[in-house]
């Protein structure tokens, strides 16, 4: 649908620029904004991910394909698992009618082997995916950002082995991308817990996320403080579940084999889970539904993320203005108009 739109506005802005250019009479109609120009053009993006065990993963991208104000550029896998993470990602793709997005193929290091939605990409060869496959993700995600003409917004939704791998390599992709993670527990820990906790993705990766958080790029997190408290229930859940949507539907048929793989088949039928790296695709394409402070965050060896005024500045969603009005926008993008 998207890419009809822009293909739409593409095709209008080039017959409004033949008027104005051909017919005297008409030259004033070139200072008019074409569609294009009125049209924020969309921010390239770049996915790094560890989907494949968590299912927030698989949301989180479905919501990115269904944003039209961000443009997927590249798609990276995180944090091991390599051939497996890449082969859902290149399914979800290829499934939804976005199989020119690239995969990039993370390094194949520990941790190895599968996860809950194995049974989904069983049969599936990488090799049969249309798009460019990278072999060398992180070259890939390196080239991405110093060939892009515009600055890249890098969304991180797992542990960061791969990033920080990425900035070792180029550390100039720090003056060329801005990262928009889900990273870290600042005042509220899992399950809104009084106390903060050692969120996953930077425990899981401490020296990558230092490195990461602390190089000098903008940097926009949410923590456990807001996407730790995002799940659909109810109405809002069944609209996903129902959707026709071939984005939806996708999700869906992952959360019901992820449900099973996870001894929870009941739960796909009723509710979400916590949809925590949703929230970090939303922060890359707006912020207004949550309350954003700028703090120095610094990462402890032990993995918690602590306000240290001397520590890097970064954006951080410690609240919901509306959490509600987030879990519309969800269902109304995931599920279709
Ligand atoms: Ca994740």
């Amino acid at each position: 649908m998207n890419d009809t739109r822009r293909s739409f506005l593409r095709k209008s802005a080039l017959l409004g620029a033949g008027i104005a250019g051909t017919t005297p009479g008409l030259l004033h109609l070139s200072a008019q904004p074409t569609p294009d120009e009125s049209t924020p053009r969309p921010t390239p993006v770049i996915l790094a991910t560890d989907i494949g065990d968590d299912i927030d993963d698989t949301w989180a991208l479905g919501l990115l394909l269904k944003s039209p104000e961000l443009d997927l550029k590249l798609v990276m896998t995180e944090y091991g698992k390599a051939q497996y993470r890449a082969k859902l990602l290149a399914k979800f793709l290829q499934t939804t009618a976005h199989a020119h997005v690239p995969v990039g193929i993370g390094p194949d290091v520990e941790p190895k082997g599968e996860g809950g939605q194995a049974a989904w990409v069983k049969d599936y060869d990488l090799g049969s995916y249309p798009g460019k496959v990278h072999s060398d993700g992180v070259q890939a995600l390196v080239d991405t950002v110093m060939q892009s003409n515009r600055p890249v917004t890098l969304i991180c939704i797992g542990p960061m082995p791969n990033v920080a791998a990425a900035l070792a390599r180029e550390p100039r992709i720090a003056q060329h991308a801005r990262i928009v993670g889900m990273d870290g527990s600042v005042r509220l820990g899992y399950g809104g817990s009084k106390t903060a906790s050692a969120e996953w993705n930077v425990k899981a990766a401490v020296k990558a996320a230092q490195q990461v958080l602390s190089a000098p790029w903008d940097i926009t997190i949410t923590p456990l403080d807001t996407c730790g408290l995002v799940t659909l229930e109810g109405a809002r859940y069944r609209r996903v579940l129902e959707s026709a949507d071939p984005v939806a539907s996708t999700v869906i048929q992952n959360y019901r084999l992820w449900s099973r793989a996870n001894n929870t088949p009941g739960d796909a039928e009723h509710h979400s889970s916590v949809l925590f790296d949703t929230v970090a695709v939303y922060l890359a394409l707006g912020q207004d539904l949550c309350n954003m402070e700028r703090l120095g965050i610094r990462v402890s060896d032990d993995g918690y993320t602590l306000i240290d005024e001397h520590a890097k500045q970064m954006n951080v969603a410690t609240g919901w203005k509306s959490l509600d009005r987030y879990r519309d926008l969800l269902v109304q993008r995931l599920a279709g108009a």
